[in-house]
Parts: structure tokens; sequence; C-alpha cells
């Protein structure tokens, strides 16, 4: 009696856990300020505390849970919005003809133009970076609060997007022909092919990912290089757009039959996944939805994703939703035979993906990563062995 009191007490808590971890899933319109053109979404904070969204030539905009939705300058010109830090505090893009900058604080003012604020971080003594592009000059520039607005020596090349330090910056060559990616002055990477775009960098600045016109959306880091996503069955097109902090988390879109695209999430252990089906197997209602057709950003931990679709009563208008998700790790780490625990079966793989790391699947590769730094390396051989203590 007593054991099936107990075995009730546990299937009950494990339903109650069940329920909880699909609690934390919703999917929900981000609501838009009166006077924005555009009701699509650019991107999330970091910290997933705040949402911006753009039209072009419209009124860029702000959201955040405590203080809702907010147009960055209603004056006549308008703004547009390009990115914002990790912390959420410092938006930039154009305001005029202008690079902008927005805080909370000071509203939208003119950094210097002709030109266009694309990638915005907080730098280790707490000071705004902004890059953006000069258009008169066809050159980028860098503004920081102490030495103002720079125009830089090097050639055409956009500024992509920043680590969340600032220190790791991504540039999108001309012609989508390939892009460049700096971490401060330690590391260089200058990757070239043909209809190469890139979209954006993990928190952490070790990983870019992107879209290539032959191998679809794509994750890029130091050690490896480029290497392809896998998709959703069906797919024709698929592009990357954002990722989490440690870079083993992507989003973008897959598109699928019916030429038809589909926002989708990314990561080592999962697979990749259409947003609107992890909704539906958590029994999320989306009746609401028409299509959820592109998943634009993700936050730092991966428990928040934005992006645009269609709703039901309008599938003319693009309009931004919101999608929480529970805290999912992209991979087991340790398991590196990937056979779903550490054991001392996994240390032969192990030595052997220290060897060659470029050798192995991404699921291996983000095990073998212990300490999420997208280097496989004897830095990781320290907190392997503890992880084979602990699970022995
Ligand atoms: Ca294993
Ligand atoms: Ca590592």
């Amino acid at each position: 009696m007593l054991h099936n009191r107990t075995f009730l007490f546990c299937v009950a808590a494990g339903l109650q856990s069940a329920v909880n971890s699909f609690g934390q899933m919703t999917l929900t319109p981000v609501e838009i300020p009166a006077g924005a053109t555009s009701g699509e979404v650019i991107a999330i904070s970091g910290n997933a505390g705040a949402i911006i969204g753009s039209g072009s030539g419209g009124q860029g905009w702000i959201w955040d849970a405590t203080l809702g939705p907010r147009l960055l300058s209603p004056g006549p010109c308008g703004s547009e919005a390009y990115a914002i830090s990790a912390d959420g505090s410092v938006v930039t893009g154009r305001i005029c003809n202008d690079a902008g900058i927005w805080t909370q604080a000071t509203g939208m003012l003119s950094l210097g133009g002709p030109s266009v604020g694309l990638a915005v971080a907080i730098d280790e003594n707490s000071q705004a970076l902004i890059w953006g592009f000069n258009y008169t000059e066809n050159r980028p520039f860098l503004w920081a609060a102490d030495a103002g607005y720079q125009l830089q020596v090097t050639g055409i090349r956009f500024p992509k997007a920043l680590s969340n330090n600032g220190k790791a910056v991504l540039f999108q060559k001309p012609n989508q022909s390939g892009f460049t990616w700096q971490n401060g002055n330690e590391a260089f990477a200058n990757v070239s092919g043909p209809n190469m775009t890139v979209a954006s960098i993990s928190g952490n600045g070790a990983v870019v990912v992107g879209t290539q016109s032959g191998v679809g959306w794509f994750r890029w880091d130091q050690e490896c290089g480029v290497v392809a996503l896998p998709t959703v069955e069906g797919t024709m097109s698929s592009s990357a757009q954002g990722a989490t902090f440690d870079g083993w988390t992507i989003v973008g879109h897959n598109t699928t039959s019916n030429d038809e695209e589909q926002a989708v999430i990314w990561s080592p252990r999962h697979g990749p996944r259409l947003i609107r089906d992890v909704m539906l197997d958590a029994q999320v209602d989306l009746s609401e939805w028409n299509r959820l057709y592109l998943a634009v950003d993700v936050s730092d931990d991966g428990t928040v994703v934005v992006g645009n679709g269609f709703t039901s009563g309008d599938s003319l208008t693009a309009r931004a939703w919101r999608a929480t998700l529970p805290q999912i790790p992209p991979c087991m780490k340790g398991d590196v035979d990937v056979d779903g625990a550490v054991t001392v079966g996994d240390v032969a793989v192990m030595a052997g993906i220290l060897l060659e790391p470029c050798a192995y699947g991404l699921e291996s590769r983000c095990a073998a990563d212990i300490n999420g730094d997208n280097f496989i390396d004897g830095d990781d051989l320290g907190p392997f062995i503890e992880l084979l203590t602990i699970d022995r």
C-alpha cells in the first residue's frame, strides 16, 4: 500500500513538472505603439527584456514588459531601429538621415550623417559602442562615448553585429561575397564564398550565422569554419538569423513544401524544428496565427524567440510574435558519443575529438565543448573528467 502511494505520488509529481514545463511555453503577438508603420520585429536584447522593430522609412519602436510599446522618435522625420545592446539599454538605427542612438533617458539622438547605426554593444567600461555605415564615404564608422564618431579606414564592409561586450565584430563583404570577423586584436577571419550573407553573431562573439546559396543556413566558428545546418524535411531553402550566447542554438527559417517560409529553431540535440510544431506539441493555442514565417532572433539563454508572422485575420500585414520556451540545453555536455549518458564509453571519443574536432558531427562537438567557448581543447578536459566523476 505504501509502495503504491509512493508510486502514485511520484507519477503525480512527474505530471506536475511536465505541466509546469509546458506552462512556460507561450506565443503571443508583440504589442506595437500607435503610429508605428510596421509590426515587424528586428531583434531582441540578449537578456530578453526588450524587443525592437522597424519599417523602412517608418517609425522604429521598442517594447518591454514594464513600459510596453513606444516609438523611438515620434518626430516628423521618423526613425529606424537596427540593433539593441544585450542589456536592452541602448538602441541604434537611423533618425532623419543620421545614425542614431536611443536610450530611455535621452530618446533618439543623432550621431552624425548621412549614416545608419547597425550594431551596438556595451563595452567592458560600461560605455556604449556603435558600428554603422556612412553612405557618402562608403565606409564604416565607429562611435564611442569618449572618442565620438570616427570614420574607419577600411573599405566597403557593412557592420552586421557585435558580441555582447563589443569586442568581436562581424562585417558583411559587398556583393554577398562573404564576411570578415574580428575578435579584438587576437583573432581575425576572412571568409569568402559566392552568395554568402551573414546575419548575426553569438553573444560570446565566437559563432557567426548566415546563409549561402547551395549551402543553406550555416554556422561558422573559428575552429571548423562554415558548417551547413540540417533542415526540416522537404526544405528548399533556409536562412539563419540569430543565435544564443554560446552559439549552439540558432533560429531562422526553412522554406518547406508549397514554397512556404516557416520559422525554425535548431540545436544539436533536437535538430531543426518548426516553431509552430514546438508550440503545438506543448498545446499552445496558435489559432490566432495563419503562419509564423520567420524567427528573427533569440535571447542569450534560448528561452525567448521573436519573429514575424501573419495572423488568421490578415494574411498581408506582418505581425511580430514573441515565443517563450523552457530552458533546454543544446546538447548533453560530456556525452560526446551521443548515447544519452556521460560514461567511460565517452573517453575514447573525447580523445579522438580533441585531436580532430572537425571530423565529428555538431552534437558531438557541442558535447565536447564543455566550457562553451566554441573550441575543443585542453580547457575542456578538466570539466570533462569532472562530469565523468559525477556520473559514475
Ligand atoms: Ca555517452
Ligand atoms: Ca571549449
